[in-house]
């Protein structure tokens, strides 16, 4: 459509080399335009020296996570200020589910780029760089004097492997000197979790809601990063890598057929995101010779009534039956689980501790836990809608516990809980078990026992933490409950506890790894 060449800036959080982000640049520079992914986080006034110096015609936001909401209108009023002649553009999952509140609340955006991004950005950039009139453009919203104006949605890509590699910045994730590096085999979830707006979100545009890569196209995407970027250690962002029912099992199939093909088989690792009633014995016996590590879990509650609440559609023998599979196959797991619910009450978070201490026992992954958030686009939101319950606002949205009790238990849980939750101890050990998962498979010159007699002593720690951790939140119930006078739980206390544990557990960690130092870091291939 437009021969002249746009100068384009994406803006948006770069944890783990976004791919949303890296999938927008691709699709625009196969087109001819230049494009700047810039991460924000970071210094908003460094961010925008930076697009001072690009100069672009179009900068794109991204706004992932719904939290970010006020950060980011903040940012793109100066932006504004500094550029008033420029297309500033927005996308992700609030913008996409709610566009009539994201343009109230950053009105000075121009459009969003709603759902699946790649082919209407490119399209509003052709537009926006000839001067045509853009407000044209399927897939996108705007405002129109005070109306906001939805334009028809765009088809999800029938074929992802039709567009690009993700542009990425040469990763700076490593695990134990190993260069990680994210890559997704899919797009959408055949599941309707109540917690989740992965399904509204895909199924709100015409297409296939779940879309699978070619299984030979991920592993030469595979192959590209780990021969020219050194890539060892691939982390598979899908909300659920597919393994599902017979299509998922044959896409397996072939791409463990690819791997040997590519001579990746057993050579790298990777890391998977799946459901507990995925997990299959000798399929990921399979996926595990192959190379997978680490497994994310969707857990969510250890509870029948919590399984329920969020639609789980598993049973909690379902859970402990997956993590026994992956034990047996000593494939290391992590997982979500949210302990403060709607449906929460002193007796579920009983149940809720007994089935994490019972999960957790073996010492070799952290109890850890959340509150869950009702998010745009999810059904459990518009069930507290309907119920009256909804409190907070776009950036914190929450609801009203069943009682007080359970309002106090959560005050204090979210006060106290704290070191060992967000990047707290319960990540630090979770972050060393799978470390040692990945010095045993990559087989170095170290007696096993002494990697055995290091992961036996992380065990201990892990247990040790897990039990300080659950005897403080049984602390905050009998203190909810009022079984117990004034309170015995202090956060002074609780701090110095559990830094001790840290100091134990990073002693623990840096000792082993600089006794062995030569032969851990001495690389992998050619080391
Ligand atoms: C990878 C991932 C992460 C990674 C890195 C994220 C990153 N920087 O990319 C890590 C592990 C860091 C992470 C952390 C968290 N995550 Co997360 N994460 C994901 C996940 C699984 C995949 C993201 C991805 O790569 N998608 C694939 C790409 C192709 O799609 P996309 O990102 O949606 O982008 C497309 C469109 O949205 C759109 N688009 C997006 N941005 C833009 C911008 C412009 C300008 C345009 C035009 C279009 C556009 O076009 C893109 C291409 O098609 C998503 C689920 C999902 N499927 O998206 C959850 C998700 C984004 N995470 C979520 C959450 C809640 C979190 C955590 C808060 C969890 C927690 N309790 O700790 C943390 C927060 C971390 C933080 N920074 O504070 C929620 C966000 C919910 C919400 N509405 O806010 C999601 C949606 C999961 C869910 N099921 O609810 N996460």
């Amino acid at each position: 459509m437009s021969q002249r060449r746009a100068r384009v800036a994406l803006v948006g959080p770069g944890d783990q080399n976004n791919l949303g982000l890296g999938y927008l640049a691709a699709v625009l520079g196969r087109a001819g335009h230049a494009v700047d992914v810039i991460d924000s986080n970071r210094d908003d006034r460094e961010v925008i020296g930076e697009l001072r110096e690009i100069r672009p015609d179009l900068i794109g936001f991204s706004l992932i996570f719904q939290f970010h909401m006020s950060r980011l209108g903040a940012m793109v009023g100066r932006v504004r200020d500094a550029m008033p002649r420029v297309h500033l553009t927005v996308g992700g999952h609030f913008p996409s589910l709610r566009p009539q509140e994201l343009l109230e609340h950053i009105p000075q955006l121009d459009s969003i780029v709603r759902f699946e991004g790649e082919l209407t950005l490119l399209d509003l950039t052709d537009r926006v760089v000839a001067g045509q009139d853009w407000t044209t453009t399927p897939g996108i919203a705007y405002r129109s004097g005070r109306e906001v104006v939805l334009a028809p949605l765009r088809e999800l890509i029938p074929d992802l492997d039709s567009i690009p590699y993700p542009v990425r910045k040469r990763s700076t994730y490593s695990i134990l000197g190993r260069s990680a590096d994210t890559l997704i085999g899919s797009r959408g979830c055949a599941r309707r979790c109540s917690f989740c707006s992965i399904h509204t979100f895909y199924r709100s545009s015409p297409g296939l809601a779940v879309r699978f890569r070619e299984p030979r196209a991920v592993v030469e995407e595979m192959r590209h990063l780990h021969v020219d970027s050194g890539v060892e250690v691939f982390l598979f962002q899908d909300d659920n890598f597919p393994l599902s029912g017979r299509r998922g099992r044959s896409w397996v199939d072939q791409f463990l057929t690819s791997m040997r093909k590519a001579g990746l088989y057993g050579r790298v690792l990777f890391k998977i995101n799946c459901r507990v009633d995925d997990v299959e014995d000798s399929l990921f016996e399979s996926l595990r010779d192959a190379g997978l590590f680490l497994v994310y879990l969707g857990i969510e509650s250890g509870t029948p009534a919590g399984l329920k609440l969020f639609h789980k559609q598993v049973t909690v023998d379902q859970v402990h039956r997956a993590a026994a599979t992956l034990r047996a196959l000593d494939l290391a797991f992590n997982y979500g689980y949210m302990l403060v619910h709607p449906a929460t009450t002193l007796d579920s978070l009983r149940q809720d501790l007994r089935f994490l201490a019972e999960l957790t026992a073996p010492g070799d992954v952290a109890v850890s836990f959340c509150r869950m958030i009702p998010y745009a686009g999810t059904p459990i939101r518009e069930q507290l809608e309907t119920q009256g319950r909804l409190t907070g606002d776009i950036e914190n949205p929450s609801y009203a516990l069943l009682s007080p009790q359970v309002e106090r238990f959560h005050a204090r849980l979210h006060s106290l809980a704290g070191p060992w939750l967000s990047d707290g101890l319960s990540q630090e050990l979770n972050y060393a078990h799978t470390e040692v998962r990945v010095l045993r498979r990559l087989h170095l010159p170290i007696p096993e026992e002494e990697v055995d007699a290091y992961h036996d002593r992380l065990k201990e720690l892990t247990r040790e933490s897990n039990g300080s951790l659950l005897r403080t939140v049984t602390e905050l119930i009998d203190e909810a409950e009022g079984a117990v006078g004034d309170s015995r739980v202090h956060q002074v206390s609780i701090r110095s506890a559990v830094s001790g544990m840290q100091s134990q557990v990073q002693a623990h960690r840096e000792g082993f790894i600089s006794q062995y130092a030569d032969v851990i870091l001495g690389g992998m291939e050619g080391g």
